[in-house]
């Protein structure tokens, strides 16, 4: 079978099953995000009376499904914690398939199949009230069965993943200091979310300091931020080291501020700014190697209305110096605007309309408006949609694209989540026709469809299916052929 005829298939299938859809850049941050977004959270709060008509009709008809793994896995011990040392461990199986995912092109071999096991340990101690320490050890290893790289990933290295030192309110001041290898997160991922973006979801870290003041009467924080990624892991000690393994094309140092107040009720403002260099050293990416002097400012505001509806919206703007010899004036804008309606009837359905603008360069000016996107480099727009960009200027360096998608989640069972989206991209210029025989004349990037289909079977164990199919457009030469993507995981968490 054809992938694009097995794509149909599943979705059809996905549809049959009265699987929904829910906004798939939602479910992949909670996955992906420790510390989940907040004003999420909050938003889920303020739809409880949907939860309580649910979590009343669970009570009466228990799910066969859901009991029969609730009963399989009865025998599991509660996880021993002590008032010094807690612990946890978690172990995520995925299955992957690509196909035309770099070239568009079923003429190439560039079609992937493979499992990826990622294993994590993480211990935290808390000597004082006011100090903590956390260390997580991880380790990703990818078997493959058809493509992959050249060097086996088998028995890959365990690496420090998070190791930090938190400081909080020490003298009951209204300071608090994280120190070291952390996971960092804001808003919706728009600027900071994954410091290594060349690993994927293996990892997230930044090495980072970060101050915040606690204004409590204001219930403000700002963060004092100074990030620095490095292009390989060789602050830490690694056992069983990968030498070759890459985690950002270039050392990147981040100075910068993000205030995030929550003083007004069911709304969140945010507000940052960033300066951002790479040491005096030219930046490498797929297509130039240049300087770069950058400064990101911007905002975002969330928040809920009539009960059920959110607004998610943020802007930035970027200025500064870049170029081979450092001398091209920036001026770039990145902004979204997501709204969702949560519609307060059993099953939990929603419905969310996106829009996304990511300036892109027009060659015919000196002023380089192409938008950087900083520490957001993951899959902001499903999993897809990260490798059109490696032909651009690097893997997830989402630039130069306007997106306008919908989609829509239902809860068929209370354990379950099922989201179908649609979105439709174009470029907003031009940038890169002529220098490679994939691209086109056009602007129009292309449509992409996705399931995702996720399950909740104990509160150790998870799992999700996700199809995705990318039709590419006129901005790409006319044979291109689709390209599919299809992953499924299972998570144990301990
Ligand atoms: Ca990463
Ligand atoms: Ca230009």
């Amino acid at each position: 079978m054809r992938a694009k005829d097995f794509a149909g298939v599943l979705l059809l299938a996905a549809m049959l099953m009265n699987v929904s859809l829910a906004s798939a850049q939602d479910k992949k941050m909670k996955d992906k995000a420790q510390s989940a977004d907040k004003s999420v959270v909050e938003v889920q709060k303020n739809v409880q009376p949907v939860e309580k008509v649910l979590a009343k009709s669970s009570e009466v008809e228990v799910d066969p499904v859901k009991k029969f793994f609730e009963d399989a896995t009865a025998w599991v011990p509660e996880k021993p914690q002590w008032k010094y040392l807690k612990w946890g461990f978690e172990e995520r199986i995925r299955q992957e398939y690509w196909k035309n995912w770099v070239t568009l092109s079923k003429q190439t071999s560039d079609n992937w199949n493979y499992f990826r096991f990622r294993t994590q340990l993480w211990f935290q101690t808390d000597p004082a009230e006011w100090l903590s320490v956390y260390l997580r050890l991880t380790s990703e290893c990818r078997a493959f069965m058809t493509g992959g790289p050249a060097v086996s990933e088998d028995m890959d290295e365990i690496f420090f993943d998070n190791l930090y030192f938190d400081l909080k309110r020490p003298l009951d001041l209204p300071i608090s200091v994280r120190f070291g290898r952390q996971d960092m997160f804001y808003g919706k991922g728009f600027i900071i979310m994954d410091g290594t973006p060349s690993d994927g979801s293996r990892s997230h870290y930044v090495d980072a300091v970060k101050a915040t003041l606690h204004i409590d009467d204001l219930k403000t924080n700002i963060d004092a931020l100074v990030i620095e990624t490095n292009r390989t892991d060789r602050k830490f000690f690694r056992f069983n080291p990968t030498r070759t393994r890459t985690l950002v094309e270039n050392e990147i140092q981040s100075y910068g501020y993000y205030i995030t107040s929550k003083y007004f009720e069911n709304m969140t403002l945010e507000q940052y700014y960033l300066y951002t260099d790479i040491h005096g050293q030219r930046e490498q990416t797929n297509r130039r190697t240049e300087y770069k002097k950058l400064n990101t400012f911007g905002g975002r505001f969330a928040g809920t209305f009539w009960k059920n509806f959110q607004l998610d919206t943020e802007l930035a703007y970027q200025f500064g110096q870049v170029g081979r010899n450092d001398d091209e004036p920036v001026s770039a804008m990145g902004t979204y605007v997501i709204g969702t309606y949560n519609f307060p009837v059993e099953y939990k359905p929603a419905l969310a309309v996106n829009y996304y603008y990511l300036s892109g360069d027009d060659p015919k000016t000196r002023t380089r408006e192409d938008w950087d996107p900083l520490f957001s480099r993951w899959p902001l727009w499903g999993d897809l949609l990260i490798f059109p960009f490696i032909n651009e200027t690097g893997i997830a360096r989402h630039s130069n694209t306007h997106k306008l998608g919908v989609s829509g989640a239902l809860s068929p069972l209370s354990w379950t989540r099922v989201t179908l989206s649609y979105d439709h991209l174009w470029a907003d210029e031009n940038t890169f026709f002529g220098t490679s025989s994939l691209f086109s004349t056009g602007r129009n990037r292309g449509d992409l469809f996705m399931a995702v289909a996720k399950f909740t079977l104990t509160k150790n164990v998870s799992c999700f299916g996700q199809v995705e199919q990318f039709y590419p457009g006129s901005y790409y030469r006319s044979e291109a052929d689709p390209v599919f993507f299809l992953r499924w995981e299972l998570k144990i968490t301990y």
